[in-house]
């Protein structure tokens, strides 16, 4: 490219994260409510060669058509449904993301809101947050029990790995999941976790742990029918996206009964929240944090750092987009 290169720096990000890139292009950041818009976004993307991106700046064709210098879009996420990836293959546009540096974090957050859910945690604070707490009786918040249970994980990647592991190894479970392609066996041994087909599994599990990476065929996988073979009392988790789960369907079997807790990061409008969920019984929400913790966020960064300063450079990127 003729003159200097420039990247845009599409959120509030770490600064001393981001300074590295300033050896090798001219940086524009932007506060956090600056590209609340695509048409934000087209703007300052318009003369740029590289971008920093989290999951909540959509990439797709009419903003890669308005960008004709652009050469490498870097996410410090691991989820790239937000990217049209065909689009930008077409156009020589490299796409990087940020996986692994996330695995473990998110991998807790699962359990924290398993966890939640099934021992009802939101509930209790809520209730002795608001003086209700007058005695103790035998069955105040009495949930289910994730030690020992059968835990079904739908999506074994990486995250669903570090989840099966923490099942098997630290809470005594005995872990079945669904995966596009079967595990190697000597891997299904070390996970201790059996295949099954998904109707299988939402009817042998207690708890089933959504995991998987968002694709338009993964759109309401888990709706009425689903939520019907799942067993009475069973504990619904979702750390994938918000469109995997029919979020009307869910919280009519949570106020039915037949769901027995549930727990949501991920929203299909997020982040507006289905009214539907709010007045949902039993249901733990967060606003998309699993993979929020300090270290972890900063290490995210640092790897969508680190590939837009090897594009830039003309080198491989470290974590391309398969
Ligand atoms: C992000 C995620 O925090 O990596 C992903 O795919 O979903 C999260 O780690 C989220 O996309 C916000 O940018």
């Amino acid at each position: 490219a003729d003159g200097p290169l420039r990247v845009l720096v599409a959120r509030a990000v770490f600064p001393d994260v981001i300074e590295p890139l300033r050896a090798v292009a001219e940086v524009e950041t932007t506060p956090d409510d600056a590209i609340a818009t695509p048409e934000a976004l087209r703007q300052r993307l318009a003369d740029k060669h590289g971008a920093f991106i989290t999951g909540s700046e959509r990439i797709d064709a009419a903003l890669l058509d308005a960008c004709p210098q652009l050469l490498v879009v870097s996410t410090m996420t691991v989820g790239v449904d937000h990217i049209d990836l065909a689009a930008c293959a077409e156009r020589g546009v490299t796409v990087t993301h940020a996986p692994d540096v996330l695995t473990e974090t998110t991998a807790d957050f699962g359990f924290a809101l398993l966890l939640a859910a099934a021992r009802q945690v939101g509930e209790a604070e809520r209730y002795l947050r608001a003086g209700q707490w007058k005695k103790w009786s035998v069955d105040l918040f009495a949930g289910a029990d994730v030690h020992g249970a059968t835990l079904g994980i739908v999506g074994m990647g990486r995250i669903g790995q570090a989840i099966a592991r923490r099942a098997a190894h630290g809470f005594n479970m005995r872990v079945l999941y669904h995966n596009r392609k079967r595990l190697a066996a000597h891997l299904e041994d070390d996970l201790r976790a059996s295949y099954r087909e998904l109707p299988e599994l939402l009817c042998e599990s207690r708890h089933v742990l959504l995991a998987l990476p968002y694709s338009p065929a993964a759109y309401h996988l888990i709706g009425a029918t689903e939520l019907a073979q799942m067993q009475p009392g069973a504990t619904l988790v979702n750390i994938a996206r918000g469109g995997v789960v029919d979020e009307t369907a869910l919280a009519h079997a949570l106020h039915s009964g037949h769901l027995g807790a549930a727990g949501l990061d991920v929203f299909e409008g997020e982040p507006a929240v289905n009214p539907a969920l709010l007045a949902a019984p039993r249901l733990v929400l967060t606003p998309h944090i699993a993979s929020s913790s300090i270290p972890t966020r900063r290490a995210m960064a640092q790897l969508a750092v680190d590939n837009l300063v090897a594009v830039l450079q003309g080198q491989p990127p470290i974590t391309p987009v398969a």
